[in-house]
């Protein structure tokens, strides 16, 4: 096992990863930009190591600054927790150069996911199933048009280097064909330096659900089950739960089995996520796959009582995983609290928390890195907290979240509480009944 990790992140995420460190009876090291001096992943670390200025690009997103930090610290592995370098290749690839243990999968797995049209060709052969589209890159608007043709608009473009919506665009008729191609392409090639699109069939109204997995490092691979993500604006998640209301046992076992031969067709090692569109027929598409521990890992650790990070810790030390698929036990709904005006666009909050009373009782979890007193800078993400509530059914989940909404105390900043409170009352989002586009009209 490893006697010190070094945490290449901040906020909640850090805080989590040091709890479980800390049960494991392992050593910790911090990692904290100037912004972030008196957060409290620096105090629960039994180590903490400035590495640089507010920006990301000077701190957490600073792979030479955080290989000094392993060095002069002497770890013996790095958790990247999620954003900033989770994902990145290169990190995983200096870590294992200079013999530290990366806690996530092997640089080329990675990259392999990294790249959609990679990933999808990967998909398609190990016999999971992806929207109809393109056989990889467009060549050509032509080649583009003649597809849409072929296949009945609408169609979506979407960049190869993408995620998160970039360079994305639907398609709706032949006329909007080029422009569409234009800006997709103008898109992706000034956010990623790749300007790779290839085409799908448009899913109208789709849920986003996606399969939790873990591999270990003798090729096997289980499922931990579903959580829905279908509650998101502009891409960023505000509520997931698990299990979805829209997935039955017999799609659940389906999906499971696809997100295990999607794991298996890699060799996935480390705990990793496989997300899925799925239509109002209970058809599902592999959409991509995520190489890191999500934010929303904490509902299937809920569902299935199961810690993940010690699970990812356990796989990078070479330990055997149990090899069982894993069901929601309970229910389990997160709400996502940003420091953001719900009413202002969701426009960023930052500033001193002057009062805060996280909820608490039976049932109710909290991650969070605030306290009273607390100043959210403003150069990073905007979630302060992450409010989870489990009881037996969704029902009673339900009732428990309102009741820990109204226990939710923030003051001096905006918050996303109010909108959770109208979600949680919704009768749409009672029922069941929502989709990916659910926000875009929703009145609160
Ligand atoms: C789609 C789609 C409909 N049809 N692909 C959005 C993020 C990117 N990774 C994939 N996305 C989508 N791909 C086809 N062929 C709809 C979306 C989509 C979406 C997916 C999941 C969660 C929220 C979403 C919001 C808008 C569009």
């Amino acid at each position: 096992m490893f006697e010190k990790i070094l945490i290449a992140n901040r906020g909640e995420i850090a805080l989590r990863i040091i709890r479980t460190c800390r049960e494991m009876g392992i050593k910790t090291v911090a990692v904290y930009s100037t912004a972030d001096r008196e957060s409290l992943h620096v105090r629960f670390a039994d180590e903490a190591v400035c590495i640089g200025p507010p920006s990301s690009a000077e701190s957490y997103l600073s792979i030479p600054r955080i290989m000094a930090a392993v060095e002069i610290t002497n770890a013996d592995a790095v958790h990247p927790g999620y954003g900033f370098l989770a994902e990145n290749a290169d990190f995983a690839e200096v870590c294992t150069e200079y013999g530290i243990k990366f806690i996530g999968p092997t640089p080329e797995m990675i990259r392999k996911m990294g790249d959609k049209i990679t990933a999808k060709d990967t998909m398609i052969k190990a016999g999971v199933p992806v929207v109809p589209g393109s056989d990889g890159l467009l060549g050509s608007v032509e080649e583009g048009m003649k597809l849409a043709e072929d296949m009945g608009y609408p169609v979506m473009l979407k960049a190869t280097a993408g995620g998160g919506g970039k360079g994305m665009r639907i398609v709706w008729s032949a006329e909007e064909f080029e422009p569409a191609w234009d800006s997709a392409r103008q898109e992706a090639g000034a956010a990623f330096g790749n300007d790779g699109i290839y085409i799908e069939k448009f899913i109208e109204e789709p849920r986003h659900i996606e399969i939790q997995i873990a591999g270990d490092q003798f090729g096997k691979v289980c499922h931990l089950s579903e959580r829905d993500c279908s509650i998101q604006r502009r891409h960023q998640k505000l509520v997931e739960e698990s299990p979805s209301p829209f997935v039955d046992d017999d799609l659940r076992h389906r999906m499971g089995a696809a997100a295990i031969k999607a794991g298996e067709a890699i060799r996935y090692e480390g705990v990793g996520t496989v997300e899925f569109l799925v239509d109002k027929y209970k058809n599902f598409y592999f959409m991509e796959m995520n190489t890191r521990i999500q934010v929303e890992h904490t509902v299937t650790e809920e569902v299935i009582n199961y810690d993940l990070i010690k699970e990812q810790i356990k796989i990078a030390a070479g330990i055997k995983i149990s090899g069982i698929n894993y069901f929601p036990e309970m229910h389990a709904i997160e709400c996502r609290i940003n420091a953001e005006d719900p009413y202002n666009d969701f426009r960023p909050n930052p500033g001193k928390i002057t009062s805060f009373h996280s909820s608490k009782g039976h049932g109710v979890r909290v991650d969070t890195h605030v306290y009273a007193g607390y100043i959210v800078p403003p150069y990073y993400d905007s979630m302060i907290a992450k409010l989870i509530c489990r009881a037996q059914t969704r029902e009673e989940c339900i009732v428990k979240m309102q009741r820990a909404l109204e226990e939710f105390i923030v003051e001096g900043i905006a918050t996303t509480v109010p909108l959770h409170k109208k979600l949680m009352q919704s009768e749409a989002f009672k029922k069941g009944d929502f989709h990916t586009g659910f926000l875009n009209t929703f009145e609160y």
